[in-house]
């Protein structure tokens, strides 16, 4: 049987209670009150009016935040909101032990952060809609709420855009990705269910243009987007930082806008990410320039802008979010950018990079930011990584996985398991309940889960596993 503590992220509040397990067994029953049934269904009981496993919308506090009761006679869910209601879902189903045993006591939960959040990278190497709701499926085990997807870069584009076809038809087809081994785009429809299946679980989509650097498929696709209008070569290799939209051309604003309101108009989520980063071909003048034309953009099609924090250069809307990524101890744009009223995303690379390699002979990833092994990846704190950033200034913190190197879901799932969790954990739960040795002997015992579900994760040798 597992210990009302056994859950990750750890919970705000643990009261065990002694002889008042509950097992669920082919004869449990989920009574939803009104507006819980939809969210209860996720547990995969059958319904009915006498259940004793009982979900109800109640209470207040954060839309996020539950109340867990377990007993001899039964479960007593409650939340403000549904989804409460499905973060305490994901803590039933991770406390079930083998033989459907949950142990007894009370469990009342709510996040430290807004936006817990995981990057996918699908420009350098491609991943479909059913890898993509596998991968959301897994997340959500551990109350990530944000899905953030990295739709362009210099390798390929990977959303249909009304109006610009040759993007995808072009630079989202066979030949693209890192060593043209990455093919395949979503359409308006495959990106609109994706959508959809996200929002079933809670799970906001960030959608990421990136721009003005790393646009080299916008190019190859449209040579009317380059400096001279010349058509320029395809590019599948991993260089950064060659590419640039031109910041003095209206065709580059006009293309632009089109993008931001389809993309927009796509999205139902509060944000959308314009990148920003690893402009060094553009020069500094060019960068400001196309940003104070582009943040209001994202404005006016009703969207918060989100970029690497590099866009910080500029005097930002204090909607608008830096993501923070370097390694580097301080920011000076970053903590500008606070002191004049915005919000941080945390996703320095030395700690959150789920593509960094997990130790120097690891078999997939990048070394660039040094080894992430489990304990560098769960030991340090968003709210002391920078000066200017405090708590207060602090939307959440994402986990970042670039795809370079990657060619598989499996892949995929390797470098973010069991990372994420741990960056989950940062993102909820209260600093005074997080612990490494709590942490590892929690997370052990997800060999067998992960195994069963068939996912793939690295077996770290800094955890004993079960
Ligand atoms: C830096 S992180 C990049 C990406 C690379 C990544 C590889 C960031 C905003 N830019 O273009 O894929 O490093 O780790």
């Amino acid at each position: 049987m597992r210990r009302l503590d056994d859950v990750i992220p750890a919970p705000v509040s643990v009261t065990p209670a002694d002889g008042a397990d509950f097992t669920i067994t082919a004869d449990t029953r989920v009574q939803a009150g009104p507006g819980a049934a939809e969210v209860a269904a996720f547990l995969g009981l059958p319904l009915s009016e006498d259940g004793v496993v009982r979900f109800a919308l109640g209470g207040d506090g954060p839309d996020e935040s539950y109340e867990l009761d377990i007993t001899a006679g039964g479960v007593a869910v409650t939340a403000p909101a549904p989804a409460g209601l499905f973060n305490a879902v994901q803590t039933i189903k991770q406390l079930r032990g083998d033989d459907g045993t949950l142990p007894g006591g009370r469990i009342a939960d709510r996040p430290r952060f807004a936006y817990r959040g995981v990057m996918l990278d699908v420009a350098r190497h491609f991943f479909t809609v059913d890898e993509v709701k596998a991968y959301i499926d897994a997340i959500v085990a551990f109350k990530i709420n944000h899905l953030h997807l990295h739709l362009s870069d210099d390798q390929g584009w990977r959303l249909e855009i009304a109006g610009w076809p040759r993007l995808t038809e072009v630079s989202g087809q066979s030949g693209t990705g890192v060593d043209g081994e990455g093919p395949g785009f979503y359409t308006g429809d495959h990106y609109t269910e994706l959508v959809r299946y996200a929002a079933e679980r809670f799970v906001t989509i960030v959608p990421e243009i990136d721009m003005p650097g790393h646009v080299n498929a916008a190019q190859f696709a449209y040579p009317s987007l380059t400096a001279d209008g010349q058509p320029i070569a395809q590019r599948t290799d991993t260089e950064v930082g060659y590419s640039s939209l031109v910041a003095g051309s209206e065709t580059t604003y006009a293309f632009v806008e089109d993008v931001i309101r389809e993309v927009a108009a796509l999205t139902p989520g509060p944000f959308l990410h314009i990148g920003g980063d690893e402009a060094q071909a553009t020069a500094a003048e060019d960068y400001r320039t196309f940003m104070t034309r582009v943040l209001p953009l994202v404005g006016k099609y009703g969207k918060r802008a989100v970029g690497w924090h590099e866009m910080a250069a500029v005097d930002l809307p204090d909607t608008a979010v830096p993501q923070f990524w370097r390694t580097e101890a301080a920011d000076e744009g970053t903590a500008r950018a606070v002191a004049s009223g915005s919000q941080v995303i945390m996703s320095p690379a030395d700690r959150t990079y789920l593509d960094m390699k997990y130790d120097p002979d690891f078999r997939l990833g990048l070394d660039w930011a040094g080894c992430v092994e489990l304990d560098r990846a769960y030991d340090w704190d968003p709210a002391d990584r920078l000066p200017g950033v405090p708590e207060h200034a602090l939307l959440g913190v994402e986990a970042a996985l670039w795809s370079e190197t990657l060619r598989s879901l499996a892949d995929v799932q390797t470098m973010t398991f069991p990372r994420l969790p741990a960056i989950a954990e940062i993102g909820w739960s209260p600093r005074s309940a997080r612990d490494w040795q709590s942490f590892r002997r929690r997370v052990a015992t997800y060999a067998p889960r992960w195994q069963e579900a068939g996912i793939a994760f690295h077996r770290t040798p800094t955890v004993d596993w079960v």
